[in-house]
């Protein structure tokens, strides 16, 4: 690495950021031979390792059963987390999961076994946490199958989420392409105390950034504010990252990643990280000047820093808790908090829940009845042997709470509500990253805002969103006033960390002879078969399927919860394409004019009424289009149902580059305004598609229903190689290709 960064400041010129040495000692081609633009430039890289969970990895798998390999090329794992609802509480849950979903995770092993992937089980723990515990390196480079792996930027990595068609580019053996990044970066002063966390800063910076301000950039934390912090505590700020669109976040290594290295049974790779020292955080002159070296930098005094609630619906509404009740109050918002939920990948560490547990003891101690549902997702089965250990979940369930298993549950909707709300209006808070609509329970209604492990405890005591436990009192069970001191954690555990079984199965050394069986009849698994190749010809008489009104995240186009039960049959996932999207026309969900009738029906099955007849369809979107999860199905969907262009106002980068893997046209208005011209009735014409060639903007007609016109152009951000994606069908036909030859 130190020759690659020597080489890399070279031909850059200038000192170099701890991202850029990262990315510069990544290069496919090796070492650095010329510095690339950020924002501009396509450039080849070679990940170190994969992570995938098991509602992507299915499809990831698929694809990759497909590419004709014998092994996968760099060090991968699956992680079994998504598919286990959260309901009675970890073990009752567990076994549940493992019996419903056996079929499944059944599947995921032997594949796992058959091509050399390493394996968790279900109830091991949450993908990113297991990773940051057994995998993540200072100044490695990774991508998984979930947007949120960029949780080990904690450990001064590049880590990066992407669809299962990038991932199971590198498994194959190939490169793997991404936009050279723009570079933001955080300079962090002062220290945390009191009741600010980790969280905070990232509830702050989503708050500045809004959900689409770190789109194509890397988000770089430096100052003496980093250092303070622990290292779990900074993958919860990469984490959530993902949440203004970042590419993805880190931080220099420092002492806090040495100590959890070594506490995580990795001194090993810490003294190897420590003879490296200086090559794995940001050069001098870069942290001292930071405007000169980064294309944005954003200051936060941690001393000022105040605790944060964000929410509901979108997480960078960002409200300081001390005004929350006048907000709440403003905007109608209900104030009675019926569930806490802590845990998910961003804050399910030991250092979170002993925060937490700090709070949740004084409830007991001072004699205060916590008046919401407290539920607790522990991160890995690590952390949960060692915190029952330390009597840590002894102290939540002495507040009555519910230990669901080491898995995502209600971050992903996997959650079955003991107090089930219909459609009410309710309100919860959570330590998760994300509280879109319907996310957690399936109700529009439910009001979720995201806080740090030690608030959502704090509120989830006083059962009122705008308590403030810095100023406010509590009445206990003998009328008196009670306040709660400020948490207290402990970064690592005193008597280190312990596990009977982690949950993990090494592959088989020789997986040749081990068959791989997906029934004919399953409603779970469906082999792939290709999609078609371009024709070569332009497009015409594309009718509009929708025209999609506002926020249009990836739960909107391919929901979770109860779907995530068949991620890996295209066909019958289909039936969920784009239901959660508000038509612009009657602003309602999964209500679309087909144009063949004149009637009104569900997305899905006016789209499979086009396709039956053969009627190529288009999307039509606003801003950050697809945003969220790294879910290739919000891709897959519409590629299989037969639309063949979305054309929206922006992107989000994840499912951009997931639409040009699958072979679809993914393109951007020209003029941001030409979205209003667009009708219910209309009809497109792409009358030069048949040139489509990089930087060269695409014409296109839009005919109305009273036979009047317009044109309009759109941008898109092909590549050469893209193109070729595009006119072979998709990324994977290409692949296959290849082995083939
Ligand atoms: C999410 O948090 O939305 C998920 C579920 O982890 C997704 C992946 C998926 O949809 O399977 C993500 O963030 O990429
Ligand atoms: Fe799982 Fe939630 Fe993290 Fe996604 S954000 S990986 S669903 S815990």
């Amino acid at each position: 690495m130190a020759d690659r960064v020597d080489k890399a400041r070279k031909v850059v010129g200038k000192p170099l950021t701890l991202s850029e040495k990262i990315l510069y000692s990544h290069l496919w081609d090796g070492d650095a031979s010329k510095g690339f633009t950020r924002g501009k430039d396509y450039v080849d890289f070679a990940p170190d390792r994969i992570a995938c969970q098991d509602a992507t990895a299915q499809m990831a798998l698929l694809q990759f059963m497909q590419a004709g390999k014998k092994n996968v090329a760099v060090p991968t794992t699956v992680h079994c987390d998504h598919l286990i609802q959260a309901k009675m509480g970890a073990a009752i849950d567990l076994a549940t999961a493992n019996k419903s979903s056996h079929e499944v995770f059944d599947f995921l092993e032997s594949v796992s076994n058959k091509y050399g992937i390493g394996f968790w089980k279900p109830g091991a723990g949450i993908i990113h946490q297991v990773v940051l515990e057994n995998y993540a390196f200072p100044g490695g480079m990774m991508i998984g199958t979930d947007s949120h792996t960029v949780n080990a930027g904690g450990l001064g990595m590049v880590a990066i989420g992407v669809g299962g068609a990038d991932a199971v580019d590198v498994m194959a053996g190939m490169a793997w392409e991404l936009k050279f990044p723009k570079l933001i970066g955080v300079k962090l002063t002062g220290k945390l105390s009191g009741w600010t966390a980790p969280k905070d800063v990232i509830l702050k910076v989503a708050g500045i950034l809004t959900v689409k301000g770190g789109t194509g950039a890397i988000v770089e934390y430096f100052g003496e504010g980093a250092r303070s912090m622990s290292c779990t505590g900074k993958g919860t700020i990469c984490n959530m990252g993902a949440e203004v669109g970042a590419t993805t976040s880190t931080f220099g290594y420092d002492d806090s990643m040495e100590r959890y290295l070594k506490a995580t049974d990795r001194a090993d790779v810490a003294e190897a990280a420590n003879e490296i020292r200086e090559h794995l955080t940001g050069d001098d002159e870069v942290y001292a000047n930071p405007e000169k070296y980064f294309d944005e930098v954003i200051e936060i005094d941690l001393s000022e820093l105040k605790p944060h609630l964000n929410g509901p619906f979108t997480p960078d509404l960002a409200t300081p808790i001390s005004e929350m009740a006048k907000k709440a109050k403003e905007n109608d918002w209900p104030i009675k908090v019926d569930w806490g939920l802590i845990g998910s990948c961003t804050n399910s560490s030991y250092e979170d829940l002993t925060r937490a547990a700090s709070i949740a003891k004084q409830a007991v101690d001072k004699k205060i009845i916590a008046k919401s549902d407290l539920g607790i997702n522990p991160g890995s089965e690590t952390i949960r042997f060692t915190a029952e250990r330390d009597g840590l979940l002894q102290i939540f369930e002495d507040l009555n709470a519910t230990i669901f298993t080491n898995a995502c549950g209600p971050c992903i909707g996997q959650w079955d509500r003991s107090d089930r709300k219909g459609d009410e209006r309710n309100t919860i808070v959570h330590s998760f990253n994300r509280n879109f609509s319907k996310r957690a329970d399936g109700n529009p209604n439910t009001h979720a805002f995201v806080g740090s492990p030690e608030m959502v405890a704090a509120i989830a005591i006083s059962g009122r969103l705008d308590f403030d436990p810095t100023r406010d009192k509590l009445l206990n069970e003998d009328g008196v006033e009670v306040m709660l001191d400020e948490p207290a954690g402990i970064e690592l555990p005193p008597k280190g960390f312990d596990v009977k079984d982690p949950g993990y199965l090494a592959p088989s050394e020789d997986g040749n002879k081990i068959a791989i069986k997906v029934a004919k009849d399953s409603e779970r698994l469906q082999l792939l078969e290709p999609f078609e190749p371009w024709d070569g010809k332009n497009l015409f008489d594309v009718k509009l399927l929708i025209k999609a009104f506002g926020k249009c995240t990836t739960d909107h186009i391919s929901m979770a919860g109860p779907w995530l039960r068949f991620r890996g049959h295209l066909d019958n996932i289909s039936n969920n394409m784009l239901i959660g999207a508000i038509n612009a026309f009657n602003k309602k969900t999964n209500l679309v004019k087909n144009q063949i009738t004149g009637e009104y029906d569900a997305v899905p099955a006016v789209q499979r009424a086009y396709k039956a007849a053969g009627i190529p369809t288009i999307v039509v979107g606003d801003h950050n289009y697809g945003e969220g999860s790294s879910r290739e199905h919000a891709a897959m969907e519409p590629r299989f149902l037969g639309v063949r262009v979305v054309v929206v106002k922006s992107f989000a980068r994840i499912h951009e580059t997931n639409l040009k893997k699958q072979g679809m046209l993914g393109i951007t208005f020209a003029n941001e305004k030409d979205y209003d011209l667009i009708l219910e009735d209309d009809t497109f014409n792409f009358v030069d598609l048949e040139s489509f060639a990089p930087d060269k903007p695409l014409n296109i007609e839009v005919i109305h229903a009273d036979g009047s016109k317009d044109l309009i152009k759109a941008n898109h951000t092909y590549n050469e190689s893209q193109i070729e994606w595009f006119k072979q069908g998709s990324a994977l036909n290409l692949i296959k290709m290849h082995s083939v030859a």
